[in-house]
């Protein structure tokens, strides 16, 4: 396909930011259309575009993508961050999908009732702590190389180095007792394609706020 690909959500994080960080670091420049209105979202639909009604949205080599996973798997393949084989590329999929489950209760927490938050937060923390961030120390002390998979860069890289910079946003000494971690963390955001995308002006989206919270209660009220 001639042309950048065209992503479709709303503009705020959600479960859009972890494809353009993917896009981002693979360097490959994107368009957005951010959906503000109820209307806009079902003219969408409407007009054939949205598989199961649902967005992210890329419209990319001529298709119209949804499902994250698909779309992430396609760009990692296509730029080459997945790995040199199937056995890298399995890898690559369990450390990719254990991130995930940590980065759905960031997604989720701004929905969170007033009353579950400091619950919900105690739970990022923990999870990040214990279960998720471990796994990663081990494996970068274990093989002392600079990358999660086969001593190259690849999509599992790009996924820890968001979840690390998106819990650090809420627990900001997390990484204290993960010391494997916080070079890793300096190393990738020195990434010239990352370094990029972290500064001012970028596509990189802020954290969630209330307006971004009400336009998403707004745009897909049943
Ligand atoms: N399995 C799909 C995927 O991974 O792409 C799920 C997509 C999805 O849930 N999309 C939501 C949607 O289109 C928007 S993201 N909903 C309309 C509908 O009718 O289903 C909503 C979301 C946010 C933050 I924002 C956290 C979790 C979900």
């Amino acid at each position: 396909m001639s042309g950048k690909p065209r992503l479709t959500y709303l503009n705020g994080r959600g479960r859009m930011e972890s494809i353009r960080w993917l896009l981002a670091a693979a360097g490959v420049e994107f368009e957005e259309v951010y959906l503000e209105t109820k209307e806009q979202y079902d003219k969408l639909i409407k007009d054939g575009f949205l598989l199961f009604q649902q967005v992210p949205l890329v419209e990319i080599d001529g298709m119209k993508m949804v499902q994250t996973r698909a779309i992430m798997s396609y760009i990692a393949g296509k730029y080459n961050l997945y790995g040199k084989d199937l056995k890298e590329r399995a890898l690559i999929d369990m450390y990719v999908e254990g991130i995930s489950d940590l980065m759905q209760m960031i997604l989720v927490f701004p929905f969170s009732p007033p009353d579950a938050k400091e619950k919900n937060l105690e739970s990022i923390k923990e999870r990040a702590t214990n279960r998720y961030f471990p796994v990663f120390e081990k494996v970068l002390k274990q093989h002392g190389q600079d990358f999660l998979v086969g001593n190259k860069f690849s999509w599992a890289d790009v996924q820890l180095i968001e979840a690390i910079l998106a819990v650090e946003e809420k627990v900001p000494d997390v990484l204290s007792g993960f010391p494997q971690l916080q070079v890793f963390k300096t190393k990738m955001s020195n990434i010239p394609t990352i370094k990029k995308f972290l500064q001012p002006g970028s596509p990189r989206k802020p954290p969630p706020d209330a307006h971004y919270v009400e336009t998403v209660l707004k745009v897909f009220k049943k």
